[in-house]
């Protein structure tokens, strides 16, 4: 008999997500995602000065602030004519600045959101070693705050006690990882989050011996830190849960808007960048040419006036809480009409697709360990190894840029703020693709719209009946216990959802949306 599992909030995730699945025979049969949570800020920019949007869009999220600043001064330097005419200092400073981000939010997301699906962390309970961190979590679950921990899905934890104990050590380590990466940012960037240099036409930091030195000792750790603990973790994992190689597929088609100049075309789609722009359709794994033309929002189930598909810049964000049918505040992004994931397996697939030797090489030898074809990365597995690989990459990566850094040579270029003009942003946040559009007249904002990561692949079902691609993941899965739904959330979380970022909407006037009563 079919039953329906719902699972709201979806815990150790960024925002309020539900999921809804009807189980029928052991198998999902229909699946919803819904963004339950309202707020956000495109509308507050309208009429404001142009150049707030890299502030106030940073505050759609504090775990991807750098990206939405950065998404935002690169659709305000096409508005103010410097998108060819960024110095080398301002592109090397803006990749420091994200590529620190990126180091934070993967450690972050494997750890403190992802791990404990698959770690036991009460196997501390009776731990009686002598490692202070082990003592200090131990002493923790014996006040019977499992807080952080919960929920724990009792029945399908497969890693031996040394490795459990093992991995929840490494899970306070990377806490401090993750605050040695929020500082690398902050060389930088003034602060995490919300950084403060990012600006259109480059970045207010100047670059000096010093600041380089401390970038450099910073990733020295965390590189350290991803080659001992973060790749062989997940190679672990993989190891006792290889199943997963299998599970949450999805749509089989990605999106990569692409990240890290290197250099400044002032065509978007013609950049050059460090992890390419394209899409990939299945396993054929080309690269094929993006055009931003096609890129449509539509709102057919979600909880906003009907707009029919649009391209961003004739976006709206109206709600419509009322609005039969709807069932998240989540729009439904589309390419041509289709369903496309974001995130670091549609980076790592367009950098393979379009020919970088070395991921290809660390793509390969994953599969070679599990003996697994490229099919294997479509799943929760191949998003989780991606990450990770990406997460090195890029930490390498930013060893190398931060020495091209020039002190004492410009950071920024000027322009006049009296324009009338529209403006791009494409580009990735740790999550995925992520486009800032914004139309200006007479040097004031006319329309903002942003369609980011978790709206590509949490959003509700399109028009054409389409699940979104983490609907899509859901769908056909055999979940054993419906009481105990470990698969669904192993699902989702591979996703790494945000839905902080994923619903970024907000009443102008504030008003009330609904009341409830607590009772
Ligand atoms: Ni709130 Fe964000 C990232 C953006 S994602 S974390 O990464 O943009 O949906
Ligand atoms: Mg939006």
């Amino acid at each position: 008999m079919a039953e329906k599992i719902v699972i709201d909030p979806v815990s150790r995730i960024e925002g309020h997500l539900k999921i809804e699945a009807v189980v029928d025979g052991g198998v999902v049969k229909e699946a919803r995602s819904s963004g339950m949570m309202y707020r956000g800020l495109e509308n507050i920019l309208i009429g404001r000065d142009p150049r707030d949007a890299a502030r106030i869009m940073q505050r759609i999220c504090g775990v991807c602030p750098t990206s939405h600043g950065l998404t935002a001064a690169f659709a305000l330097d096409e508005v103010y004519g410097v998108n060819g005419s960024i110095t080398d200092n301002g592109r090397i400073l803006r990749n420091l600045i994200q590529g620190a981000n990126f180091v934070q939010s993967h450690i972050l997301h494997f750890y403190q959101l992802a791990a404990l699906d698959y770690v036991d962390v009460t196997a501390v309970a009776d731990y009686s070693g002598a490692d202070p961190t082990l003592k200090k979590v131990k002493d923790f679950i014996a006040r019977g705050h499992l807080g952080p921990f919960v929920p724990r899905y009792e029945g399908d934890y497969r890693l031996s006690k040394e490795e459990n104990r093992a991995a929840v050590a490494h899970y306070v380590e990377a806490l401090n990882m993750r605050r040695l990466a929020h500082e690398a940012v902050a060389v930088f960037g003034g602060k995490m989050p919300h950084n403060m240099s990012i600006v259109a036409g480059g970045v207010t930091a100047a670059p000096s011996v010093d600041k380089i030195a401390s970038f450099l000792w910073k990733l020295e750790q965390l590189t350290d830190f991803i080659d001992t603990y973060y790749l062989p973790d997940v190679l672990m994992v993989a190891g006792r849960y290889s199943d997963y190689f299998g599970i949450g597929a999805g749509c089989r088609q990605y999106l990569s808007f692409g990240v890290f100049d290197l250099d400044s075309d002032p065509d978007l789609t013609k950049r050059q960048r460090f992890i390419p722009q394209g899409i990939v359709k299945g396993a054929d794994l080309k690269l094929r040419r993006l055009d931003p033309a096609r890129i449509t929002e539509e709102v057919q189930n979600s909880w906003f006036k009907e707009t029919g598909a649009v391209h961003p810049y004739d976006g709206q964000t109206v709600p419509d809480r009322d609005k039969a049918g709807a069932y998240s505040w989540v729009k439904s992004p589309r390419y041509d009409g289709e369903v496309l994931e974001v995130g670091p397996l549609a980076r790592m697939l367009a950098s393979y697709a379009g020919g970088d030797k070395q991921v290809q090489g660390m793509v390969n030898d994953v599969l070679a360990k599990f003996s697994a074809s490229p099919e294997a990365l479509f799943s929760v597995l191949g998003r989780h190894a991606a990450r990770a690989i990406e997460c090195k990459l890029v930490a390498e990566q930013l060893k190398q840029w931060v020495l091209q850094l020039k002190p004492g040579e410009p950071t920024f270029t000027d322009f006049p703020l009296e324009v009338t003009a529209r403006g791009m942003g494409l580009h990735e946040a740790p999550r995925g693709a992520l486009g800032h559009w914004i139309v200006v007249e007479g040097g004031k904002t006319k329309n903002y719209q942003a369609v980011v990561p978790t709206t590509w692949n949490a959003g509700p079902a399109d028009g054409k009946g389409q699940p979104g691609p983490m609907e899509q993941s859901l769908l056909g899965t055999r979940v054993k216990d419906n009481r105990n739904p470990f698969e669904l959330v192993r699902i989702v979380r591979s996703y790494d959802p945000c839905l902080s970022c994923a619903v970024h909407v907000v009443t102008p006037k504030g008003e009330d949306l609904s009341r409830f009563v607590v009772g």
